[in-house]
């Protein structure tokens, strides 16, 4: 897991706020309000999958679920350096993404049952749901395809002289993708204000990244066009902030794309039909262990003495009390009705 950072990125200089070194890259400093704030998040992402996971299990949702356990700290981390009107996009594995950006527990929740209060209205299910509130851009089944339309999103900030970013978020497997490298091509050439975020979690389906790639240091994937690339400790939320906010100073300054490979991993299957044989438990469970990243920050609240057990025993009572509604909310929401078969349809 150790981290390394890229030696060719010179934009580390253009960070947004203090960061102090390690030998695993820059650490944000972190002070209380953040520290329970990330902790409140992940953890809402993580009891919130785990809700999925259980309703999915009961039979309350059809079709794919794959759950974000294990990779909160890349999102929750990504989100604290943007502001609105940055904009988000992703694959299939999306629920925490949602969470993060601030889409609400039930309206994901009742998606995912194929509700009508659902954010797709019960018509889109895990993968495809949206919020232009949010600016959220979906939730992808097409593997990679969200890179070219995260670029698209580039672009159109490019074109309007706006100063928001876009964050693309694909994983090992789908940077292994020929779009990916067209949509590197252009968004360099035009210094398009795009974050491609690769979340390497080791595994495409069953495939470990040793097996499919060529080019196992992702950060490394722009070089061939010059876009500079950083690697980072995707279990640390603290590393993920800092390398964000470096992210987002060197688009938002008009130095076109940036590439963040966060090394993570997923502790559950692939999706929910994944009996992980391609895998030890006791490689799981380690990281469980000893990467976690909802532990991290909770050791560190309770070391410093910024939050007390009783304190942290209040947060997930929340935190569970909203996923439980949403839960709720999921099973007893009315289906959409036939007609709405016939809408929101290209003919
Ligand atoms: C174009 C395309 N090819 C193949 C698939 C089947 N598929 C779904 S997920 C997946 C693996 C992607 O792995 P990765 O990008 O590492 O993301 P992760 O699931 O690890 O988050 C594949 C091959 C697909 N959905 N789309
Ligand atoms: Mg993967």
């Amino acid at each position: 897991m150790a981290p390394r950072k890229n030696a060719s990125v010179s934009s580390r200089k253009t960070a947004s706020r203090p960061a102090k070194e390690t030998n695993g890259g820059p650490i944000a400093d972190f002070d209380r309000d953040a520290e329970l704030k990330a902790y409140r998040e992940m953890l809402l992402i993580r009891r919130f999958e785990e809700k999925a996971g259980q309703l999915y299990g009961m039979g309350f949702i059809g079709g794919f679920c794959h759950l974000y356990i294990g990779q909160e700290a890349v999102v929750v981390g990504m989100q604290m350096a943007l502001k609105d009107g940055d904009q988000i996009i992703t694959g299939y594995r999306d629920h925490g993404h949602m969470l993060a950006t601030g889409m609400s527990a039930r309206g994901v929740m009742a998606e995912l049952t194929g509700r009508k209060g659902g954010y797709s209205r019960g018509k889109g299910g895990s993968m495809h749901m949206f919020s232009k509130e949010k600016n959220f851009y979906g939730g992808h089944g097409i593997v990679g395809a969200q890179v070219s339309l995260g670029t698209g999103l580039g672009f159109a900030n490019w074109y309007r002289g706006n100063d928001n970013v876009s964050v693309a978020y694909f994983g090992d497997g789908a940077a292994n993708q020929g779009q990916v490298y067209e949509s590197f091509n252009m968004a360099q050439l035009w210094k398009l204000p795009v974050i491609f975020v690769i979340e390497n979690n080791r595994y495409a389906m069953g495939t470990s990244t040793a097996r499919a790639t060529a080019q196992a240091d992702f950060s490394k994937r722009g070089a061939s066009f010059g876009i500079p690339g950083i690697q980072v400790d995707g279990m640390d939320v603290r590393a993920v902030r800092a390398a964000a906010d470096e992210a987002v100073a060197h688009c938002r300054s008009g130095n076109g794309p940036i590439i963040l490979e966060m090394m993570t991993y997923r502790y559950r299957g692939h999706s929910m039909s994944d009996p992980a044989k391609y895998r030890s438990k006791d490689e799981v469970q380690k990281m469980r262990s000893e990467h976690d990243p909802i532990e991290q920050v909770r050791a560190r609240l309770l070391e410093k003495g910024w939050a007390s057990e009783d304190d942290l025993k209040d947060i997930d009572k929340d935190v569970r009390e909203i996923v439980a509604d949403s839960a709720d909310f999921a099973q007893n929401d009315p289906e959409p009705d036939a007609s709405e078969l016939y809408t929101d349809i290209l003919l």
